[in-house]
């Protein structure tokens, strides 16, 4: 019985402590994971391309700055990335927690009237240089047989809005990818989530806006939306499950915010 009672206790217990890279993380859901990912004692890589905010997470985690390194890169420039990843110091190099969390929505204009630079922006940001970091490290996490992606999508993945066009699209890749990549990994004990929120109170809309802080805010106006931290709260319970549960997808709300139905064009 003891014995049972040890083994149990020892299946339960919180996990080694994980390498975790968080890209985008000098503001918003990012910047809000990097805190209790440290509070739970793992090591943390805090990816973005704001010196001053990732010296400002320095800063605020000097009393553990050992387990905290920051990489400046834009996530696009896969080669520099590659090149500031393989320069961290050698016990945050090989992550066994990748939140894929940088991106960006640019613009709200209909399909008709959008701007396609901010179409292959979108797609250079959310797609192509998510893929190309997951391809760097699954290897890795396979060898291992130990390993976590975890996405940040968006509700826009299923439900269409009103200029959402690219921007939900691309969270549709993710979503579809994230799937596809757990039949690839079948067996090898990697582990991959989707987590999917709705409005959330960031910087978000003001780069959606192109630094229109007016615009951004009004976004938020006269609704409780979901804080960063309770996006962070979500991301953090997902990777912090026992190794045999994989919490595949999570769609998170705010409470003022629902779905409603069709449009209907009238003659
Ligand atoms: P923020 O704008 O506050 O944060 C975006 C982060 O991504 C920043 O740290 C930014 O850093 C980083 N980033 C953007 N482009 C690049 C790039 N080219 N290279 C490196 N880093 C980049 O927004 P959120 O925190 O809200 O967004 C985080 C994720 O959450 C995104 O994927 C977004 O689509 C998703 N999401 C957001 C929702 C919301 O309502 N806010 C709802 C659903 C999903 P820097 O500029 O320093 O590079
Ligand atoms: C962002 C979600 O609803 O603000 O991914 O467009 S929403």
């Amino acid at each position: 019985m003891p014995f049972v009672l040890f083994a149990r206790a020892a299946w339960y217990a919180p996990s080694m402590s994980e390498v975790v890279w968080v890209t985008g993380a000098t503001s918003g859901i990012g910047e809000a994971c990097v805190a209790p990912f440290l509070a739970a004692g793992h090591r943390v890589v805090a990816v973005g391309r704001r010196a001053d905010r990732l010296d400002g997470l320095q800063e605020k985690f000097a009393n553990e700055s050992e387990r905290l390194a920051t990489v400046r890169a834009d996530v696009r420039d896969t080669a520099a990335l590659d090149t500031a990843l393989e320069n961290v110091a050698i016990e945050f190099r090989r992550p066994t927690i990748l939140v894929a969390n940088a991106g960006i929505a640019r613009g709200l204009a209909k399909a008709q009237e959008a701007s396609l630079d901010d179409w292959d922006m979108m797609l250079a940001t959310n797609v192509r240089a998510v893929i190309a970091l997951v391809r760097r490290v699954l290897p890795a996490m396979v060898e291992a047989r130990q390993g976590h992606i975890v996405f940040v999508g968006s509700v826009a993945a299923s439900h269409p809005y009103v200029g959402g066009n690219v921007y939900g699209a691309t969270k549709a890749f993710i979503a579809q990818f994230a799937e596809n990549l757990r039949s690839d990994l079948h067996g090898t004990g990697v582990r991959v989530t989707t987590i999917e929120p709705g409005m959330v109170e960031t910087e978000f809309s003001t780069a959606r806006f192109d630094g229109d802080e007016a615009r951004a805010k009004a976004v938020y106006s006269g609704m409780e939306p979901l804080t960063a931290a309770d996006v962070a709260d979500t991301i953090v319970w997902a990777a912090t499950r026992p190794a045999h549960v994989n919490i595949s997808k999570i769609e998170l709300f705010p409470t003022a915010q629902s779905l409603a139905g069709f449009q209907v064009a009238r003659t």
